[in-house]
């Protein structure tokens, strides 16, 4: 019987046309790229220090702190680990990584030890840059000791055996080694489960990140528009991929203000958006949620607010509504991203220079230079439109792979080089994207990922639990 050949792909693009993209630059210095232009303008707004870094503070810091990682031992390819709340030290580590061709794992501060343990391990981090609180993380068997084969710098006031951040702000700027950076460096080292299995080193490259900030923030009609009188709110956590790329590393590129904030307290929060008049809010639901619901919100100004960007996580429709009416001059609308695929797939277009509306519900259209296809999970075979199956990405800023995990990286990113999500939704007759369902093991938490597999490994470490299986 000759099989059926199977049918042509159906490949959806973005509505705006491609731009060009830098295949040269490393990250630091397209991000930094207009300095010139916008140097005295603010960059970092610290509620929590009470403090406001212009870009040309903001980028000598970063400078500062490459040549104090590199008094310290760090080399180009080495990792660094971050272990932090939002702050700006969060953004002078991670650039000034960046310069020394250095790449930066971050973990979010609330893990256990042990894993902690294990991302450090995995990566094979060299430094670890956190807070005082924490530092007791880093203190089990399994840790070298601190100051005695572990090197850690505190923000704040060093515990025994600690080193003060502050020394390496103080370094020589000028003694920065002179490297070379090869666009396929790696620069960001995320963890994610992925489609299966425990969390995996993503490798996210200079080219990756920057390809993913400049499909959103570049050309004459960008994605998603951002002025330099904006000031974006960033209180969603810097150790996930969405508050860094497409809060922090768009805002520095398009010369928005950054106003950080250590954690989530709504009041705090609220005074922030009225004090320093946010114009932009990056948020995941529960923080709409908040928004939408809690009483406290009627007492503040929120009329600065433009844009509300939604992600990481499904949004209902009442929810969205519900927030409407509270910030009803802003456009709304949602980013669908996956550590993995660098991390934006897709873009509410409404947030454009020359916006296009979107539906409620939807997760805008595919980014540019990138192609999207939706395929039937059983066959692979492609899917037209309104059909919903798996999601697939390909383009210039998806991962370059796990790190030493080649069967991960072969089963998640195809010999075409095309991702699979995992997620499963359609694309409609606007091209606009809506995800509906999830075929991959993963339980959301807040917009946080849970792998299933973890909480296996860790029900099953106890003596009275033979076998478990965790399921959302
Ligand atoms: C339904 O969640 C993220 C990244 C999100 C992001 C990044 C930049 C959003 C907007 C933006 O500008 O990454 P991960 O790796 O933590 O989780 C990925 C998974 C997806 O595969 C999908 O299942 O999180 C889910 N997800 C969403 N689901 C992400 N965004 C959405 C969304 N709606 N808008």
């Amino acid at each position: 019987q000759p099989e059926t050949p199977p049918p042509e792909t159906t490949i959806f693009r973005s509505k705006f046309p491609d731009i060009p993209l830098s295949n040269h630059l490393s990250l630091h210095d397209y991000c930094f790229e207009k300095l010139s232009e916008f140097g005295d303008a603010p960059c970092i707004i610290s509620t929590a220090a009470g403090k406001t870094y212009t870009f040309r503070e903001t980028h000598l810091l970063s400078r500062r702190t490459a040549a104090g990682f590199s008094k310290l031992g760090i080399k180009q390819g080495d990792v660094i680990m971050v272990l932090l709340q939002n702050s700006p030290e969060y953004v002078f580590a991670f650039m000034g990584a960046s310069m020394l061709g250095g790449v930066t794992t971050a973990a979010n501060p609330f893990c256990t030890t042990s894993e902690i343990y294990k991302q450090f391990k995995t990566s094979g981090a060299k430094l670890v840059i956190t807070q005082s609180i924490y530092v007791d993380k880093l203190r089990n068997e399994n840790f070298p000791g601190i100051g005695d084969g572990l090197t850690v710098l505190t923000i704040d006031a060093p515990p025994e055996g600690c080193i003060p951040f502050s020394d390496v702000l103080e370094a020589d700027e000028t003694a920065i080694p002179d490297i070379t950076i090869d666009p396929e460096d790696p620069v960001a080292l995320p963890y994610s489960s992925g489609t299966t299995g425990l969390p995996k080193g993503v490798i996210l490259t200079h080219k990756s990140l920057i390809s993913s900030v400049a499909q959103q923030v570049d050309g004459e009609n960008p994605n998603l528009y951002l002025k330099t009188d904006d000031v974006v709110l960033c209180v969603l956590p810097l150790f996930h991929i969405f508050s860094l790329n497409s809060v922090l590393l768009c805002s520095l590129r398009a010369g928005a203000a950054v106003m950080i904030m250590p954690k989530f307290e709504i009041t705090a929060m609220l005074e922030g958006i009225q004090r320093h008049r946010v114009s932009v809010a990056m948020v995941v639901p529960p923080l709409v949620l908040a928004l939408a619901k809690n009483p406290v919100v009627e007492k503040y100004d929120l009329g600065s607010i433009r844009i509300v960007l939604s992600g990481a996580a499904p949004l209902g429709k009442e929810l969205e509504e519900a927030l409407r009416t509270r910030v009803p001059q802003a456009v709304f609308g949602q980013g669908y991203g996956m550590t993995e695929a660098g991390p934006v797939l897709s873009m509410c277009p409404a947030f454009a220079k020359e916006p296009i509306p979107a539906k409620s519900g939807s997760c805008g259209i595919v980014v540019r230079n990138a192609d999207l296809k939706v395929i039937d999970p059983e066959t692979g075979f492609s899917l037209d439109r309104n059909q919903p199956g798996e999601i697939c990405i390909r383009g210039p800023q998806i991962m370059k792979g796990y790190l030493n995990d080649p069967d991960a990286t072969s089963s998640t990113i195809d010999v075409e080089g095309w991702l699979h999500t995992g997620d499963i939704g359609y694309v409609d007759d606007d091209d606009e994207v809506f995800i509906v369902d999830r075929v991959k093991e993963l339980i959301k938490f807040k917009g946080f990922q849970v792998p299933p597999a973890e909480l296996e490994g860790l029900l099953v470490s106890h003596p009275s639990i033979a076998d478990a299986a965790v399921i959302p």
